[in-house]
């Protein structure tokens, strides 16, 4: 096989954060941009005779030229054998089942999960490992570090290779393989629930609506809800993928998944609604005019494990990221298990899935999951929803109201103020900061400070560091306030505020979160001056 040897730049000039490497299309189109992180990976894993590599794509703009490059460079780069989703196309959780299923080496997976997508807009790529999940910070510092030294990489003169047609294609000592995409997730969904009940429940007069946002879950809601489970063609919108995701920003939330929302609001509305993001990893839920916090959804999906057939002997534990609510905590407790807190992020979670120390995990940002994969799933979080509603027989609303009457509420909204210049960002984190000294025990309306940190994880299974993990203001009562820098944008700053405050008087759960926080989101504004040192004067989005 020819190997042509190209002298190449390092284009970085930030480390892969915590979903990869996300940039504009244009910066990834410019010469040996892509090239070079590719080789960096392969430099910086051992890649053993016969090794097979996972490949796939959210099927945005460029998936399919990166695709053909990858193929390339890893018949260069000793790879034996490239199992690629059929079009380019692999959700992350179905891409992390693939690498663990047929134990492949790794994976490598094209997508900037919820940005938008097109020629002016978004791309990604990041790189998963054997137990199917991100790669841990020690790779991700070490692909970094390659990317600056590299000189060189190595790519073959296969011709493209035709990603369409099911079956394997075979070089001299390099194979090909496009898979259906589709196929090995939903025969795990199937393993993992109560197929028959969710039949059963879309056979009655139960309503559903799941919004794709023209992005990777299409056909895997169309396999799944319509193929197996029985469900209507008519649940489904927006499930064609289109390379631009049809020109919206396929994030799952009030804001931007507001087509959905328009729905489950109007009169008449179905019983349960659910989206999924650019890659398939995240997921909203909502009710007949009705949201669940994704924090509180954790909770709810732990408390309710015993009702799905995969978790029905039990859960060895529970993991959530610092920001998300502490209401899955109150859950652990009453189940007496283990819960873990760390850092933003999915593969934090990983080790401790593989150490069977947890089996649920989740984070605030509409990510929920299992030790079924290695990474966030948003259609088995729209299952495990269809599964407990079947066994309750209750609605969404009336299955979060016991829930919060039960365990209290964790009363949740996160701001975000995206786009900002990055200077003025790190000026609102410094501020704080500057404050660690002086806010423990100030009283601040109804709020008293207890402590302020920044918060640093240590790993319990390889004890490895991670520092500078967002601020925490904690007060007394138990409430919090958290700043925290995005590390996924493409463009200047993201600044996130997380506001929490328990509730446990059943009288006030019927408030909006807006209404409750007031108080709270004031002293955020106050303590960050965020308005001055930004200009804003409203978040971007509120959650
Ligand atoms: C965001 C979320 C975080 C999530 C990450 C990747 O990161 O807050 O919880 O793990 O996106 O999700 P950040 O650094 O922008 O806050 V996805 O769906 O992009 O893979
Ligand atoms: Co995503």
């Amino acid at each position: 096989m020819h190997v042509l040897v190209n002298k190449t730049q390092p284009f970085f000039d930030q480390k892969p954060g915590t979903s990869g490497l996300r940039k504009k299309v244009k910066v990834f189109q410019q010469p040996h941009y892509l090239e070079n992180f590719v080789q960096s990976i392969f430099d910086s894993v051992d890649i053993p005779d016969g090794a097979t590599l996972t490949l796939g794509g959210d099927g945005r703009f460029y998936n399919r030229v990166a695709i053909q490059t990858i193929i390339k460079m890893a018949a260069a780069n000793g790879f034996a054998r490239v199992l690629v989703g059929q079009s380019g196309i692999l959700s992350t959780p179905a891409a992390s089942h693939i690498i663990r299923k047929y134990k492949t080496l790794g994976g490598i997976i094209l997508s900037a999960s919820h940005n938008p997508a097109g020629p002016n807009e978004d791309f990604g790529i990041k790189y998963n490992t054997a137990n199917g999940g991100p790669a841990p910070e020690k790779i991700t510092e070490a692909i970094f570090a390659r990317s600056k030294t590299i000189s060189q990489y190595n790519i073959s003169s296969l011709a493209d290779v035709d990603i369409d047609t099911i079956g394997e294609i075979s070089f001299d000592g390099f194979a090909v393989q496009v898979i259906n995409p589709v196929t090995d997730y939903a025969d795990l969904m199937a393993q993992l629930f109560d197929f028959n009940a969710i039949k059963t429940l879309f056979k009655s007069s139960f309503s559903m609506k799941f919004d794709a946002m023209h992005a990777v879950t299409g056909p895997y809601a169309k396999e799944v809800f319509i193929n197996r489970l029985g469900a209507s063609e008519n649940c489904l919108m927006n499930c064609e993928v289109s390379e631009t995701f049809g020109g919206g920003h396929p994030d799952p939330n009030l804001t931007y998944a507001h087509e959905l929302v328009e729905e489950l609001y109007k009169a008449n509305a179905p019983d349960f609604g659910a989206a999924s993001d650019g890659d398939g990893d995240r997921n909203m839920i909502l009710g007949k005019k009705f949201f669940v916090t994704p924090s509180d959804s954790l909770a709810i999906i732990a408390a309710n494990a015993n009702l799905i057939p995969a978790y029905g002997l039990g859960l060895a534990g529970v993991a959530r990221s610092m920001p998300t609510s502490g209401a899955v905590d109150r859950v652990a407790k009453k189940l007496n298990i283990p819960c873990y807190e760390t850092p933003t992020g999915w593969k934090f979670f990983g080790n401790l899935m593989d150490a069977n120390k947890v089996t649920l995990c989740g984070e605030e940002s509409f990510g929920t999951g299992s030790n079924h994969v290695r990474e966030k799933d948003g259609l088995w979080a729209v299952l495990c929803w269809l599964n407990i509603i079947a066994a309750k027989q209750m609605s969404v609303e009336a299955i979060v109201k016991a829930h919060w009457a039960e365990y209290g509420r964790n009363v949740y909204s996160r701001h975000d103020y995206e786009a900002i210049p990055t200077e003025a960002a790190n000026g609102v984190m410094a501020h704080i900061k500057a404050q660690f000294g002086t806010l423990p025990n100030q009283v601040l309306g109804k709020y008293t400070v207890s402590t302020c940190d920044d918060f640093s994880y240590t790993d319990p299974i390889d004890g490895s560091v991670s520092t500078g993990q967002g601020i925490r203001i904690l007060f007394t009562c138990g409430s919090r306030i958290v700043f925290r820098l995005s590390g996924t944008g493409t463009e200047g700053a993201t600044l996130r505020i997380y506001l929490e405050a328990f509730e446990p008087n059943i009288a006030h759960h019927h408030l909006d979160a807006q209404v409750a926080l007031r108080e709270m989101i004031q002293i955020a504004l106050e303590i960050s001056e965020l308005k001055q040192r930004t200009g804003r004067e409203k978040p971007t989005v509120i959650t």
